[in-house]
Formats: C-alpha cells, sequence, structure tokens
C-alpha cells in the first residue's frame, strides 16, 4: 500500500527535529511551509490538522484510508523511529531504555526549560526568564558526561537522543562554554556533519525546490 508522508512546519527546533528524525529513519517526506508570522498556524486549514494552532505537524495519507494526523515532534520522532528498526531506537531492552533516558532529558529538562524561557520573552518577567536560559544552560552542559566514552548521545549507535539533543544544542551554541566541553564539542560536529541532519537543517529553508525525498 502506497503511504505518504507530509510534514508540516517552519524554521524552528520542534520542526528540525521531526525533519530530521524522518529522514533518519529512511522515510521520504514532503515539508509543507507554515507561515508563522504570517499566522498560518491560526488559519482554517491548519486548525483542520492541528486544533492547537502549532507545528510540526505530520500527516500520512494512503489511498485507502483516512489520513493520518499526528502532533507533537516528539511524538513524530517515535513515529518514525517505530517505523525503522533499529535505526533512533535499539531493539535491545536496556539500549533503548538508555536512549529514553537521554531522549528525555533533553525534551523535560533542557527543552521544555528553554521553551518556557522563550515564552516569557516580551513580559515583565525578564528576570525569570534569564534564569530558566541559565539553568537550561547548566543542565546542557551536564550532557558532556553523556559523551565521554561513546561516540553518540546514548551508546555506540545514532538514535533519538542525538535528535533530541541537537537542535537545542545548536540553538544556543554561542552561550556554551566550549573549551569546558570537549566531549559534547566532539559529538555537536559529528552529528551536524550527518548528510539527514544537514538536510534536515534545511527541510522549511529552500521550501520552494522542495519536493523532498531522502
Ligand atoms: N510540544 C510541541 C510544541 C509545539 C510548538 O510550540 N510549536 C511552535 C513552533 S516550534 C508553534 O507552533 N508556535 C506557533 C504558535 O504558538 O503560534 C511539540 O513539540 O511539537
Amino acid at each position: 500500500m502506497k503511504t505518504t508522508l507530509e510534514l508540516y512546519g517552519a524554521q524552528t527546533g520542534n520542526c528540525i527535529r521531526a525533519a530530521i528524525a524522518l529522514d533518519e529513519a529512511g522515510l521520504s517526506y514532503t515539508p509543507k511551509l507554515v507561515d508563522l508570522s504570517g499566522g498560518a498556524q491560526r488559519g482554517v486549514d491548519h486548525l483542520a490538522l492541528n486544533p492547537a494552532g502549532k507545528i510540526p505537524v505530520l500527516v500520512e495519507k494512503a489511498e485507502d484510508r483516512e489520513p493520518f494526523i499526528l502532533t507533537q515532534s516528539n511524538a513524530i520522532i517515535l513515529y518514525a523511529a517505530g517505523k525503522a528498526a533499529g535505526r533512533l531506537l535499539p531493539e535491545n531492552d536496556r539500549d533503548r531504555a538508555i536512549v529514553f533516558e537521554r531522549f528525555f532529558f533533553f525534551v523535560t529538562d533542557v527543552i521544555a526549560v528553554s521553551h518556557a524561557a522563550f515564552s516569557l520573552r516580551g513580559s515583565d518577567a525578564q528576570e525569570g526568564r534569564t534564569i530558566l536560559e541559565d539553568r537550561m544552560l547548566a543542565t546542557l552542559e551536564t550532557a558532556e558526561r553523556y559523551v565521554g566514552d561513546d561516540e553518540f548521545m546514548a551508546g555506540k549507535t545514532f538514535s533519538a537522543a542525538d535528535i533530541a539533543g541537537f537542535t537545542i544544542t545548536q540553538s544556543v551554541k554561542s552561550d556554551l562554554p566550549w573549551p569546558t566541553l570537549p566531549n559534547l564539542r566532539r559529538w555537536f560536529e559529528r552529528i551536524e556533519g550527518r548528510p539527514a541532519v544537514k538536510r534536515g537543517l534545511q527541510a522549511f529553508n529552500r521550501i520552494q525546490d522542495l519536493d523532498r525525498r531522502v
């Protein structure tokens, strides 16, 4: 049965992570740009896909079925992982548990704090925003210990934990004390150099020439 995947998104960390996961899983998808500054996320068409008015949204279409619509970047990452045996999540229980440990470290302890800080922009709580940003950076720096012996964030193979860690690290890279983080730096450069990561970073940038197939 032929299925197609469309990823609605924009040039944001949540959307880029979802794009990287699809690509790393070997799944072909078409990026669909949602113009956030023009308010397209609150338009009728987009609200029909996601009543929360957020991106990313994955739409899977098959000839003889209703489209399957999935919101939440992390759900999309794990859905991609489920379609790509062993590529983003190891088969072995313990190895997979370690991937989840580090995946959720980034999702809940780093990315969520960064989002909370971002949500305070323009408010009168700038001191709180600074406290959250500093905590997020301090927590992110502790990922240095995860990449001491191994090439990747959760062991010897690339996984969903690398995807979770990459975009947030990239977005704050000018704020990190790199000389004190030699392992994290090596890890970051290794992940940054992956072809699927490079394509994911551009997925919503060069939208005009895209019918992105991998
Ligand atoms: N937890 C959600 C967060 C989704 C989210 O906040 N998306 C932002 C872009 S990264 C968005 O759609 N913002 C538009 C708006 O709030 O109007 C996820 O991981 O997908």
